[in-house]
């Protein structure tokens, strides 16, 4: 019988809704500081999503649009830090917060006695200036950055590092994810995945998903359960109990 010990959560379009009024933003602003004339509208940010890794996304881009790799490897790393540094101002002048019902569930996580872990593809230095001013009560026992591994979600490599650093194997945590992305991961990680989709990421293919609503929920305040395959009996609001329940559906390792 597995036993839930810790809950692995993803930090961007998961724990925040960072990505539109965050990430896109800076990008923009950076472009536009640089003198570049690259602007990415809402819908080219959702298409660019699919490539994780803020540096992966504008090399991806600038290929397209005809840059040679010298100009790119000149270039990138310039506008992914002036990037950072503009999101970081977003941040600290409260542009965004958590979503709705993640205060709820972290607490109770903790309350649980369980572990709490962050798993993301995005860089060091802004994700905890992020978690810092949206969630300071709260201590995550591990932290995985994108910088931490050699490969970005969907490979599982993050997802083993914050195991690894938990001291845990998969059969005793749960993901909370946002996307396809983060879903397979997690699958190749082992490891059970419930996903919180966004604006972004409700089109997603996340039929391997265990559990799938539109909103972490808050009593008198549900949010919409779009995928129950395990019948949790899910009622809207994603609680500990749940997430329990899902630790038992871990994908074999067959390995
Ligand atoms: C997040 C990302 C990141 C962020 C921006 O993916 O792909 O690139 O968009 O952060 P996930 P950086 O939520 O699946 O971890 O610019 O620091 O990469
Ligand atoms: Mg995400």
């Amino acid at each position: 019988m597995s036993e839930l010990r810790a809950v692995i959560f993803d930090v961007d379009g998961t724990l925040v809704d960072s990505e539109r009024h965050g990430h896109r933003v800076a990008f923009n602003q950076a472009f536009e500081e640089l003198e570049l004339p690259y602007r990415w509208d809402e819908d080219t940010y959702g298409g660019l999503l699919r490539v994780t890794g803020g540096q992966r996304r504008l090399h991806h881009y600038l290929r397209e649009q005809g840059m040679d790799e010298g100009e790119r490897e000149r270039l990138v790393p310039k506008l992914h830090e002036r990037k950072s540094e503009i999101f970081k101002e977003l941040v600290s002048e409260g542009a965004l917060d958590v979503r709705p019902g993640v205060a709820r569930l972290l607490a109770e996580v903790r309350g649980a006695g369980c572990s709490l872990a962050v798993a993301t593809t995005g860089s060091g230095g802004w994700v905890q200036v992020l978690l810092d001013k949206v969630v300071p009560d709260v201590d995550f026992d591990v932290m995985v950055f994108g910088g931490d591994v050699e490969e970005k979600k969907p490979d599982p490599e993050a997802f083993e590092l914050a195991l690894d650093r938990l001291g845990m194997k998969a059969g005793e945590a749960v993901v909370v994810e946002d996307s396809w992305e983060g879903l397979s991961a997690a699958r190749a990680a082992h490891l059970a995945c419930a996903v919180v989709v966004n604006g972004y990421t409700a089109e997603h293919d996340l039929s391997e998903a265990d559990l799938v609503l539109d909103g972490f929920g808050d009593e008198g305040s549900p949010a919409r359960v779009l995928a129950d395959p395990h019948h949790t009996g899910c009622d809207g609001v994603l609680r500990v109990a749940t997430l329990r329940r899902l630790v038992g559906f871990a994908p074999e390792d067959d390995g």
